[in-house]
Order: structure tokens, then sequence, then C-alpha cells
């Protein structure tokens, strides 16, 4: 009997390997789930340093299971223009790159942000005439860079009460400065998806509320918009009940809607009922995402828990990321993957 049930396993194990089955019981990757309900792409953020990792890399290259990657850092401002004039594309032609050999979407970001900024943008204490043509270079020379993909335009341009930041720009520009960029963007590129990206904007509150009022007024003005970017850096037990509600008001507007940067935090240490709520919150996430037909695609802000921001800035918190520190899958995994099959 014994023998028997070795003979069965081993002869199931190739046509297993090659439906792509893996150890969660579900056949099909993310990415290919997230196209076959309809979507545009499931990626992953990607920091340069982390692809001299060959293992990490390898999963990262898996088209089936990421059909887009975000450079987590390398066209930030800071690290793009450092001083006037000077640009370095260097780590971000590194991932757009690979995303070309891998045949995967590019996202680029982000063109205008008050955080990892070139100080020099600040020091200089420009004119608005000149910060408005330092806006205009900068974002045309990136999406010109990187021509036909996908770009966060302005990135975090509200406090958490619906305000404008008081950033350089605003209190340089006031809110000119979105249309500055904007435009500057599409002239840049007519083909790039042009969003505006934020965190606290998944459900309902005072912070979308400002977002949905800005778009429709740039709309009004025909300011080349073509979506919004929910950045979805969420807490297990505590996603938002409205997401499908929120995006689904935004695809009102004509426009896209995307989750930019989704992880979904707990306090350490990981329990297993812990991971069964996080698989539980990214199930709920996919769904809202699934639900809207205008939300095309999902992105993890970076795949592996080895990678994740999040320890080093929310003290005593981690494991946010569908795959473990050894590049496993966890829990959320399944989560992920069911809430695209549902
Ligand atoms: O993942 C990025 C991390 O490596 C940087 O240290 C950090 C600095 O702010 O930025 C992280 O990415 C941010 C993204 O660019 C915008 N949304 C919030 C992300 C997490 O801070």
């Amino acid at each position: 009997m014994k023998t028997l049930f070795y003979h069965v396993v081993a002869a199931a194990a190739p046509i297993l390997i090659l439906l792509g089955a893996n150890t969660n019981g579900v056949g099909a990757q993310l990415d290919t789930l997230a196209k076959r309900a309809g979507k545009v792409y499931f990626g992953s953020a990607v920091d340069n340093p982390e692809l001299g990792d060959l293992p990490y890399k390898t999963l990262l290259s898996n088209a089936s299971e990421f059909g887009q990657l975000t450079a987590g850092n390398s066209l930030k401002w800071e690290t793009v223009q450092p001083a006037r004039g000077t640009y370095n594309f260097a780590g971000g032609d590194e991932i757009l790159a690979l995303a070309k050999q891998n045949r995967q979407l590019f996202r680029g970001h982000t063109c205008v942000w008050h955080s990892q900024l070139a100080p020099w943008v600040e020091a200089g204490r420009f004119s608005a005439k000149e910060l408005t043509a330092i806006i205009e270079d900068h974002c045309s020379r990136l999406v010109g860079h990187c021509k036909g993909e996908i770009w966060d335009v302005v990135n975090e341009a509200f406090e958490d009460d619906g305000s404008y930041r008081k950033s350089v720009f605003y209190n340089t520009l006031g809110t000119q400065y979105f249309e500055t960029a904007l435009r500057a963007a599409r002239k840049a590129d007519p083909n790039t998806k042009l969003y505006l990206n934020d965190y606290n904007v998944e459900g309902i509150n005072s912070k979308s509320d400002a977002y949905y009022t800005l778009i429709k007024s740039l709309i009004a003005k025909k300011v080349p918009i073509d979506g919004f970017g929910v950045q979805g850096h969420l807490i297990v037990g505590q996603v938002p009940t409205n997401i499908r509600e929120n995006f689904q008001r935004f695809a009102g507007l004509g426009i896209d809607v995307a989750i930019t940067e989704l992880d979904i935090r707990m306090v350490l240490p990981v329990t297993p009922e812990k991971l069964e709520q996080q698989k539980r919150d990214y199930a709920a996430v996919i769904r809202a995402c699934k639900a809207v037909k205008r939300c095309v695609g999902v992105t993890v802000w970076d795949y592996t828990d080895k990678y994740s921001w999040i320890p080093s800035v929310f003290k005593g918190e981690g494991a946010a990321l569908p795959w473990d520190e050894k590049l496993q899958k966890k829990p959320a995994y399944d989560g992920i993957a069911s809430a695209w099959l549902s």
C-alpha cells in the first residue's frame, strides 16, 4: 500500500510541476491570476542592492508571478537629479532593463515628491517661474527616459486631514504644480499613464475626498491624468471596509485606479493566527480591486519580508509581505491567489 502511494506521488509530481502547482495548492501564479481576473498586472517593487541576491532576482524575474516592476528608490529626485542639471539614471536603467528583459511592465516612481528630494530644490529658494521650469525639466527628463510606461507623477501631496501638504512645491506654486508636472509628463510621452499616488487613501476619508475633488477639477481643466495610485500600506486586522466603494468613485471620474505599494504589517512576533488574518486581509484588498473594472493592477512594496521597509520604520512590526524572509510563500500568497480566482 505504502509502495503504491509513493509510486502515485512520483508519477504525479512532473504533472504538478508542469501545471505550476505549488505547496499552497493553488495552480497558477499571481500575475497569471490577475490577468485572468481581467487586470493588467500583479507586480512588485524592487531596489537595486537586492538584485545581487540571485534567488531573489530569479523569483522577481518570474513574469507569471510578477508582470510589473517598480523602482523602489532609484528614480527619486535625490538620486536622479542630485545637482541641478546633473541626471543619473544608472539605478533606474538597471531595473528598467530587467523589466524589459523579463517582459514585465515598469512603473516610474516618482517625479514630484517632498521626500527624498535633492536638497538643492529647497535650498535654492526659487521663484515660482524658476521652480516651474525645474519641475518641467525634471518630469520631462524622467518620463521621456522611460517611455511608454506608467508614472507616479506627483506623490503624497496631501496630509491625512485632506489639506495640501506644505511642500516647497505647494508653498511656491500653490496647486498649479500638479498641472505643470502632469502637462510636462504628457508632453514627454503621450503614451505614459500618469498617476497621482498616496497612502491612507484606500478607503473613503478626508484624504481620499481631497484627491477626488482635486482630480475632478484637473479633469475639468483638461489637465492630463490617467489614474489614482493607492499605495496600500496597511495593518493586519485594520483593512478599511470601503475600498471597493472608494475605487468605484474614482473609476466614475473616468480614470484608472491601481494599488501601488501594498504591504500589510503586523506586530511581531509572527503567529499562525496573525498569518491567517493577514491572508484574509490580502484577500479583501485583492477582491476590492477585482470588483472594480478600472482597478488595473496591484503592486506589492517588494515581495519578501527580507527586503521590506517596515521593520526599519515601524519598530517591532514587520512580516508584511506574501513571501517570508526565506522566500517561502506565506498564507497571504494563497489569500491573494484565491481572491483573484474568486
Ligand atoms: O521603500 C522605500 C525605502 O527604501 C526608503 O527608505 C523610503 C524613504 O522614504 O521610501 C520607501 O518607499 C516609499 C515610497 O517611495 C513612497 N511611499 C511610502 C514608501 C515607504 O516609505
